[in-house]
């Protein structure tokens, strides 16, 4: 679901660069068979037990393979997602890394539609196009539990959950005002505009009505905000989402016959209009006022929606902006009337609780999607396909184009759409739309684990949340609101153990590209294939990791690349100097140095990578390096580097005596005696602005520390504020 771009097409140069000592590819090549080779990361099916404390289950957002290739910004969140993976592993977790494709949908099929080539073709040269590409960038996915949401196999499933939605009474179907794009000819989910334009196209979006399909979302609204409480999530992504559920505590207050709903009681002695919807029966009456028993006019307004609330608002025009507008261009009178104290409003209306979401329209008139499991009988009704029917397979229709009908392309196929009545065998006709692409991947996350298995979705003993879901803020309203969705009704269906898909989630920050968002227009869209062909994957890894914290995103530069060469450069000939000087390690050295810089380098680069800085972790490393290292302290050094730079680390590791793969090696730990006899860094500031950073031994006395600080500032000190172990603040 992340969108794709085509990467640049440019020059390729085979060879490597000049400023490592080592030749990347040989190297990169060499690591990626022998791990291949020995599966390093493949899990065996009992490694998925719910049963195994030890499983971390690391996932990542699943991408569009909609256009030829990913470009660096997938490359830099999935590099950040691999590299926590890494790190749990060393932590003695069991990692399971999956990467499939969310090939069904929109993306691909708007994709096909300007090139011209089928969806199906389209998706199998696409989908190998980006595994192949995947699979050079370093990253740990076990490919042996693989998906494409448009292959059968999954797709029986999805059309499984919506029959068990249906059975349930949380799939109905309903005429509908629904959103129409001219161009794309579909309706759209209010959630594919933008504004009143169609969020692929841009095109202005008409109204329509239509027969559709919708999921019962809203049933679940108090419990999908609620439920946020007990997620580990960022901030923003939790706020994201209860503004999209919007909740509005208010009152429902009744003017006769017409209940109107408002947020502010204690304005209604200042109404002077009452408006509904257009089209709306009462439009054009008048009701009289509950407090005044004057007749109060009612008309209908475009700014009501007929579907929030009750579909009728009281006009005050004293108070609110809209009603004052609406107001002046029908020349309504205003009233300055006195606002009710807060005891009287609360004793006006009945109390309401209302959500602005709306159910989730499914329906796709489209071809490239997995058709709604639905026959319609004349006598039965809409009937669900039985389990042992599915899945109801798309058929290769060659004209796939959107029909402009409002049907999808599938009504043109009688083959298709005769069937029989899977309840009384009686003629009937298959629906013909199908599903939302979010419904694809509103339960991938239950797949995955369980992925081989044939006649079953998921392997309850393998139902499991990931541990860590890597995500982008673009899909917290949509996507992860309606997997939270499913999995509560699943859930309550006793399908799934659990009713919140992902309770840990971070979302990767957005990558520039000097100093501007990539897109295709700009024409500066990077593709990670010219830099690997260069470079090497770790070298591209680690450039991008350095180039920002991860949750924050940055400005991508290549002068980024040449930083992160001479670090591996200056690395590789420690490495080389230590063995020279101290000998080949005769066997696996187990010593774990006392030595304190080493140990705050432990402390900071673990928890670095705890909090997802890699850019932080990375600094430290280069640092560590600035000076000749031991043995000993070289292999803390590669341990440390594994996650960052898996295929460079590997090797360095070998070389240093290290029997089985760095990313099977325990992490350092930070000896906490050490730790007291590390060395601290002290933040010098002059009159509160950061001046200098000074490193003193910990026994330090306060008072040296203090001189040094006035020293390394050069200025004249009217006071000193020092707070020991971390900052002197000199006031001038
Ligand atoms: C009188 C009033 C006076 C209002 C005032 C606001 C300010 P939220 O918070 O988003 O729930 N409203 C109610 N139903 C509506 C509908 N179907 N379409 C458009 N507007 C509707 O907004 C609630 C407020 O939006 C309600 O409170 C109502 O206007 C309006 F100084 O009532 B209020
Ligand atoms: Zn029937």
């Amino acid at each position: 679901m992340l969108p794709t771009n085509p990467p640049i097409g440019s020059t390729q140069t085979q060879g490597h660069c000049v400023r490592l000592p080592y030749n990347p590819h040989e190297i990169e090549e060499k690591w990626r068979r022998r791990w291949q080779e020995s599966e390093l990361d493949r899990l065996r099916p009992a490694d998925l037990s719910v049963g195994n404390r030890a499983l971390f289950y690391n996932l990542a957002e699943f991408p569009y393979p909609s256009a030829e290739g990913l470009h660096v910004g997938h490359f830099f969140k999935y590099s950040g997602l691999d590299a926590y993976g890494r790190y749990q592993a060393m932590r003695g977790r069991v990692v399971f890394q999956p990467m499939g494709f969310d090939a069904f949908g929109i993306h691909t099929e708007n994709f096909a539609l300007r090139t011209g080539e089928h969806p199906m073709t389209l998706t199998a040269r696409t989908t190998a196009a980006f595994r192949a590409q995947l699979s050079r960038c370093a990253m740990a996915w076990d490919w042996s539990r693989s998906l494409d949401t448009s292959d059968p196999r999954y797709y029986r499933w999805t059309q499984w959950i919506l029959t068990r939605l249906f059975d349930a009474g949380l799939m109905y179907q309903a005429c509908a005002p629904v959103v129409w794009c001219p161009r794309c000819l579909t309706v759209l989910a209010r959630e594919q505009t933008d504004g009143d334009r169609c969020e692929r196209c841009a095109t202005e979006v008409t109204e329509r009505m239509m027969r559709q399909w919708f999921l019962r979302t809203t049933a679940y609204a108090d419990r999908l905000l609620a439920g946020l409480d007990t997620l580990d999530w960022p901030d923003r992504a939790k706020r994201l989402q209860r503004q999209w559920i919007g909740r509005s505590e208010g009152r429902d207050i009744d003017f006769g016959d017409l209940t109107v709903f408002t947020t502010r009681p204690e304005t209604l002695p200042a109404v002077t209009f009452l408006a509904v919807a257009p089209g709306h029966p009462s439009a054009g009456g008048t009701r009289p006022h509950p407090l005044s028993g004057e007749p109060i006019p009612v008309f209908d307004a475009p700014y009501v929606v007929e579907s929030y609330g009750t579909g009728a608002v009281m006009g005050v025009p004293a108070h609110d902006e809209r009603d004052r507008r609406f107001a002046v261009e029908r020349g309504i009178p205003f009233s300055d009337a006195a606002l009710l104290e807060p005891g009287a409003a609360d004793r006006i209306g009945r109390p309401v609780v209302r959500t602005r979401m709306r159910d989730w329209l499914i329906s796709r008139q489209r071809y490239w999607g997995p058709p709604i499991p639905i026959v319609h009988c004349e006598g039965c009704g809409p009937v669900a396909v039985p389990e042992a029917a599915l899945p109801v397979l798309l058929p290769y229709v060659e004209a796939f184009r959107p029909t402009g009908t409002g049907d999808s392309p599938l009504a043109a196929d009688p083959a298709f759409v005769a069937t029989r009545c899977p309840r009384c065998a009686g003629p009937a006709r298959r629906e013909t739309d199908v599903s939302d692409t979010f419904v694809d991947s509103s339960w991938y996350f239950l797949r995955y684990p369980s992925a081989e298995v044939d006649d079953h979705p998921w392997d309850l003993d393998r139902a499991r949340q990931p541990d860590f879901y890597a995500g982008g803020p673009e899909h917290v309203q949509r996507h992860h609101l309606y997997a939270r969705f499913v999995t509560m009704a699943l859930c309550d269906l006793g399908l799934v153990p659990f009713d919140e898909p992902f309770p840990r989630v971070r979302l990767g920050g957005l990558l520039v590209k000097d100093g501007a968002k990539m897109s295709k227009s700009r024409g500066n869209v990077v593709g990670p294939d010219a830099y690997i062909d260069r470079h090497g994957a770790d070298v591209l890894r680690c450039a991008l990791l350095f180039t920002c914290p991860w949750e924050a995103g940055g400005d991508f530069h290549d002068d980024t690349i040449a930083g992160i060469e001479r670090f591996f450069a200056r690395l590789w000939r420690l490495v080389v100097a230590a063995l020279a000087a101290e000998g080949e390690p005769a066997d696996e050295p187990t010593a774990e140095p006392a030595d304190p810089h080493l140990t705050s380098t432990i402390a900071a680069v673990t928890d670095a990578v705890e909090k997802l800085r890699f850019n932080v972790a990375l600094a430290r490393l280069m640092e560590a390096t600035d000076s000749p290292q031991s043995v000993a302290s070289l292999r803390v050094l590669v341990l440390l580097l594994a996650p960052l730079a898996p295929h460079l680390a590997e090797e360095l590791w070998g070389r240093l005596g290290g029997a089985q793969s760095v990313h099977r090696s325990p992490w350092p730990v930070a000896d906490p005696a050490a730790l007291e006899r590390a060395p601290r860094t002290i933040v010098v500031q002059v009159d509160g602005r950061l001046r200098h950073r000074l490193t003193v031994e910990h026994d330090c006395a306060d008072d040296e520390v203090v001189r040094a600080a006035v020293a390394a500032a050069g200025v004249q000190p009217a006071r000193v504020v020092h707070v020991p172990g971390r900052l002197v603040n000199i006031v001038t």
